[in-house]
């Protein structure tokens, strides 16, 4: 079972959407193994983001991130990473395949709604960016015979 990192953004979060888009996850099948609110401050932004750093688009991006809060959750499930990736859709709302998230629910790149951990290794240090140990939970889910043979 793999982890990944996913966030509602703050456009999604004052536009109502973080029910919608917790239920795409939910109904996939995927664990919530961790959730919460948070403001995001600017230097979390600057590691989280710290990739982009350099490129045209950075400032605004923090600027925007930290703007209102997001929604932070781990999901845990089979080759989740590559999962959220296409339920997320592309990067761009306008590029994003039909019935995915962005697709969806955006227009802007820079108001695609949602995040998600892009490898193995960004899902690592995401989660930790984000969240402390103790705040993950292990459990198991009685359905889980249901959505894996
Ligand atoms: P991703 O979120 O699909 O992984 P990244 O390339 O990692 O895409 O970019 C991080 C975020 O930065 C994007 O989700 C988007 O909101 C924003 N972004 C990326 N490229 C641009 C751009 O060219 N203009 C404005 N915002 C951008
Ligand atoms: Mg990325």
């Amino acid at each position: 079972m793999e982890r990944t990192f996913v966030m509602v953004k703050p456009d999604g979060v004052q536009r109502g959407l973080v029910g919608d888009i917790i239920k795409r996850f939910e109904q996939k099948g995927l664990k919530f193994v961790g959730l919460k609110m948070l403001q995001i401050t600017p230097e979390l932004a600057s590691k989280h983001y710290g990739e982009h750093q350099g490129k045209p688009f950075f400032e605004g991006l923090v600027k925007f991130i930290t703007s209102s809060p997001v929604v932070a959750m781990v999901l845990e499930g089979k080759d989740c990473i590559s999962l959220v990736r296409g339920m997320m859709g592309a990067t761009d709302p306008k590029k994003a395949a039909p019935g995915t998230i962005r697709e969806s629910y955006g227009i802007d790149i820079g108001r695609n709604v949602v995040h998600g951990s892009d490898s193995p290794e960004s899902a690592v240090r995401e989660i930790s960016l984000f969240f402390k140990d103790e705040e993950l939970i292990d459990y198991e889910l009685s359905l889980d015979s249901w959505i894996y043979e």
